[in-house]
Parts: structure tokens; C-alpha cells; sequence
């Protein structure tokens, strides 16, 4: 067995008038609460560390770079690692990323149990649009604050096992899972921001979201043998819905942890790696079964 206790840490709203330093005070309650469920490895939301801006339009893009980090960890987030550090626990979370290039990612980070940062990934899929919608009944501006993840998919060794990240919106497309499946992860773990709602198409409420959001994970898992570690920002930020579901997913795609409601919780469940061999030897083993002379059309620009 290779066993990592890993801890899904739901953040609940944070409104826009919040500041870092009390949102890393829950996201450190939270990590007390995981260490004293024995946990290996914290994952806690995309953008963590704010309220999810990118509903939010400036005419000037300049004006959001106030919800970027330039450095990791920063004076807010020092007292994330070093309770990490205390703690002996690995973590990982989003945050908004401004490069001393002056570049914006939307991007999360695998930090190893001595507070060494070990892998680093940007947002490849960033959904929504550049200008000020008006057809929307609320704004997702992600292609305005972003660009595009350039680092690709790539997996880190850690705690014993092959660990690889993904955001978002990243996990409803089945090429991000099999990216990383293909260079052999056992655990995916990522964070979300999805609206309740969607803003484009009314009838499609709350029950169809976390529908989807389910398939997605639990797809992705199955088809590539790996965990996969959910985790939402949920709630009410400033009059907008951010579903929950944060949940942990089997390597048979199934649901073996979702914590309930839409507030700060966290949700602790054993994953052992060796439970990614059977789907990995078997039915997708890549090796013998993949086609991939089939698949060109996949990349074909
Ligand atoms: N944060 C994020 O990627 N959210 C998207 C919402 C899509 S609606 C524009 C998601 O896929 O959950």
C-alpha cells in the first residue's frame, strides 16, 4: 500500500472586500483540522486566496493586478508555509500569478511536506471571454486577466507516488486527464470556482452543474487509473453563486469522499496509490490498447 491522507479543503465565499491575511487564517484552521485527521497532503481551491475576480470588469486590466501574487510565498502566504512546514504537510492551491515579466496566469503549486515548492502549473483552459458581456447575467472574464497556461501537463514525484495538477475548467476536457495519465499519475488534485448558475443559459441550474462537474472528474479518473482530489471556493461571494461539490475521487471513478454545503470544510479520506494498478495494467493499459495513429485529429491545430 501506498497511502497519502489527503485532505480536500473547501473554502467557503470570499466576499471582495476580504483581504489575504484572513483568508490564509481559514485556509490554516483548515489545514489544524486536516492535521488532526492525520493528513499526508492539503488541497485546498483555484484562487484560492481571493474572491473569484474574474467575475469582476475593469476597463484598464492594470486595475486587477492588485488580486495577483508576484511572489510565493508572499508576506500573506508566509504563515501558510510555515504552518505547513510545522505540520510536516505537503499542500497545494490556486492563485492568481504575475510574473516579474509582467505576464498573468491563472496557477496552482504542489508544495512538499518541508515547504519546498516542487511543482508549479497555469491554467491551460481558461473559459469565458475578453470584453464586458451584456448578454450574461454575470461576467466570467478569465480570457481578459489570463493567458493561456504555458507549461503544458506535466507530473511530480512526491510522497511516493506520480502527482500532477489540473484547474478548473481544465477537468471537464478529457486531454488534460490523459496528458498526465500518460506519463503515468496516480493523483490529480485540483481546485474550482464554477458559478451555481450558468450565465448564458438560464435552465441550466445547480443539479446539472455539479452533474457535470461529477462526470467530468470521475471520467477523467476512471479512463486513466488515477485519484482525483476536487476541491471548490463555494458560496455567496457578493451576491454570486459558487457551487460546491468538492469531493475525492476513486482510480474506478468512483466518489469516495464529498463533503456537503457550500462553507469552509474539509473532507479526509486514505488514497492508496496501488488502487491506481488494476485500471493501469488492465483495460487502460496504454501501452497495449491506445490506438494513437487513430487519434491525430486530437492535436491537429
Ligand atoms: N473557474 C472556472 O474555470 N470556471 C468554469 C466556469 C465556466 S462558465 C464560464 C468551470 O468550468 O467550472
Amino acid at each position: 500500500m501506498r497511502v497519502i491522507r489527503t485532505a480536500a479543503a473547501q473554502l467557503g465565499p470570499i466576499q471582495k472586500a476580504e483581504d489575504r491575511d484572513g483568508v490564509v487564517a481559514r485556509m490554516i484552521a483548515l489545514m489544524d483540522e486536516a492535521k488532526r485527521q492525520d493528513a499526508d497532503l492539503i488541497v485546498y481551491p483555484e484562487l484560492a486566496l481571493t474572491t473569484f475576480f474574474p467575475r469582476w470588469y475593469h476597463e484598464d486590466r492594470a486595475e486587477a493586478d492588485h488580486w495577483f501574487e508576484r511572489e510565493m510565498p508572499g508576506p500573506a502566504t508566509a504563515p501558510l508555509f510555515a504552518r505547513a512546514r510545522e505540520h510536516g504537510m505537503a499542500m497545494s492551491f490556486g492563485y492568481a500569478e504575475l510574473t516579474p515579466e509582467g505576464r498573468h496566469f491563472n496557477t496552482a503549486i504542489l508544495v512538499d511536506r518541508d515547504g519546498t515548492i516542487v511543482g508549479k502549473y497555469r491554467k491551460v483552459h481558461l473559459p469565458g471571454h475578453v470584453e464586458f458581456d451584456h448578454e450574461r447575467s454575470h461576467q466570467h472574464l478569465e480570457k481578459r486577466y489570463f493567458e493561456p497556461g504555458d507549461l503544458g501537463f506535466p507530473v511530480w514525484r512526491m510522497l511516493g507516488g506520480i502527482l500532477g495538477m489540473c484547474i478548473c475548467n481544465d477537468r471537464r476536457w478529457p486531454e488534460t486527464y490523459r496528458v498526465m495519465g500518460l506519463q503515468g499519475v496516480e493523483m490529480v488534485v485540483l481546485g474550482f470556482n464554477t458559478p451555481s448558475v450558468n450565465g448564458q443559459r438560464s435552465a441550466e441550474g445547480l443539479e446539472d452543474r455539479l452533474f457535470h462537474h461529477r462526470l467530468s472528474v470521475q471520467a477523467g479518473a476512471y479512463q486513466n487509473g488515477t485519484w482525483v482530489v476536487a476541491v471548490a471556493k463555494a458560496g455567496d461571494e457578493d451576491g454570486h453563486p459558487l457551487m460546491g461539490g468538492t469531493l475525492i475521487c476513486d482510480p474506478n471513478g468512483k466518489i469516495v469522499a464529498e463533503l456537503p454545503g457550500e462553507a469552509d470544510g474539509v473532507i479526509v479520506h486514505a488514497c492508496d496509490l496501488d488502487e491506481t494498478r488494476f485500471g493501469k495494467e488492465t483495460i487502460f493499459d496504454f501501452a497495449r490498447h491506445r490506438r494513437p495513429e487513430h487519434y491525430g485529429r486530437i492535436t491537429a491545430q
